[in-house]
């Protein structure tokens, strides 16, 4: 296939409520993620990395009244407006945009650069729904918030730099959720979302999961976005994360999970973006988890074992 990957770093931790994910980007390019993808087959530029203010400069409450418990909300705004620009630009020029986090909120930059010329499918790999709104949030963390940002849910609704009109709840799949607030979980019932839960992935395997949440994001979409949270596995195979949760999908769970993807992206194309987040290197054991995730994005660009 003739495609070029064009990596963009995003080191920012501010939706995230430890330090350590804006190393992320740098993790996993030293894990080699370049010559991963070429041996995939598939073409690398690198944009190098969006510049971000620290942390410790910053007010995390000084947020406009109208944004309810949102840490760093101005900051966030700041940094995915400028991916989000980045991200068409990859789209324009024809090259795939594969963002490097950096916390869960940059896929809110994400979606909504590769939203912007499409009706975007969505397939969230995560422990957690990442669905709250700053009304619901018990932590005010932005990480745990960006599907609703994108769907333009609660005060999201009146951010357009956050809202991505085409993004619809009918073409969102999670896989492998076991971590949902309460309120989450009536937003995720009352919603025309797809929800696949570890319970799922035991029951029926994962390669099947992954087929269904495909059609999902691929019905009367333009193309799909893989959001890749790795704290979507067991935290035995990616200790490297801030928010771990047992019982998560294994090595091999994981990979076939995005091998999936990648065959049916040769099948029928549609794969637009993808980003990996959420890897904390301070976290890590030998740059495990980084390269986990160097790894796990060579087979969605179509990596195969023979
Ligand atoms: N992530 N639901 C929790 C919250 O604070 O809103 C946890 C979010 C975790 C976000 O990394 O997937
Ligand atoms: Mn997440
Ligand atoms: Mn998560
Ligand atoms: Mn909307």
């Amino acid at each position: 296939m003739d495609r070029t990957v064009r990596l963009i770093g995003a080191p920012m931790d501010f939706g995230a409520n430890r330090r350590g994910v804006d190393m992320g980007p740098s993790a996993i390019r030293y894990a080699g993620l370049g010559d991963e993808l070429e041996d995939a087959g598939v073409a690398c530029t690198d944009s190098g990395d969006l510049l971000i203010p620290r942390a410790e400069e910053r007010d995390p409450d000084a947020n406009p009244p109208s944004s309810g418990e949102a840490k760093f909300l101005l900051e966030i705004e700041d940094v995915c407006s400028r991916l989000s620009e980045q991200v068409a630009e990859a789209l324009a020029e024809g090259t795939t945009p594969l963002v490097l986090g950096g916390d869960h909120s940059i896929a809110i930059g994400t979606m909504g650069g590769s939203a912007r010329d499409a009706d975007l499918g969505v397939i969230w790999f995560d422990a957690h729904a990442d669905i709250n709104t700053p009304e619901t949030s018990p932590s005010g963390n932005v990480h745990g918030m960006p599907l609703a940002a994108a769907l333009g849910r609660g005060i999201f609704e009146e951010m357009p730099w956050a809202h991505a009109p085409r993004v619809r709840e009918e073409s969102v799949a999670y896989v492998g959720l076991r971590s949902i607030d309460d309120r989450e979980r009536d937003a995720i019932r009352d919603s025309e979302m797809t929800a696949f839960t570890m319970s799922d992935i035991d029951e029926r395997g994962i390669t099947d999961v992954v087929e269904d949440a495909l059609a999902v994001a691929t019905d009367e979409t333009d193309g799909v976005h893989v959001s890749l949270d790795l704290d979507w596995l067991d935290p035995k195979a990616a200790p490297g994360v801030g928010t771990p949760v047992r019982g998560g999908v294994t090595y091999r769970e994981a990979h076939s999970a995005l091998e999936a993807v990648s065959e049916f992206d040769e099948r029928e194309g549609g794969l637009r973006s993808m980003d990996v987040v959420e890897v904390n290197p301070i976290l890590d054991e030998h740059n495990e988890t980084a390269t986990l995730a160097t790894e796990l994005t060579a087979s969605a660009f179509g990596k195969r074992i023979l």
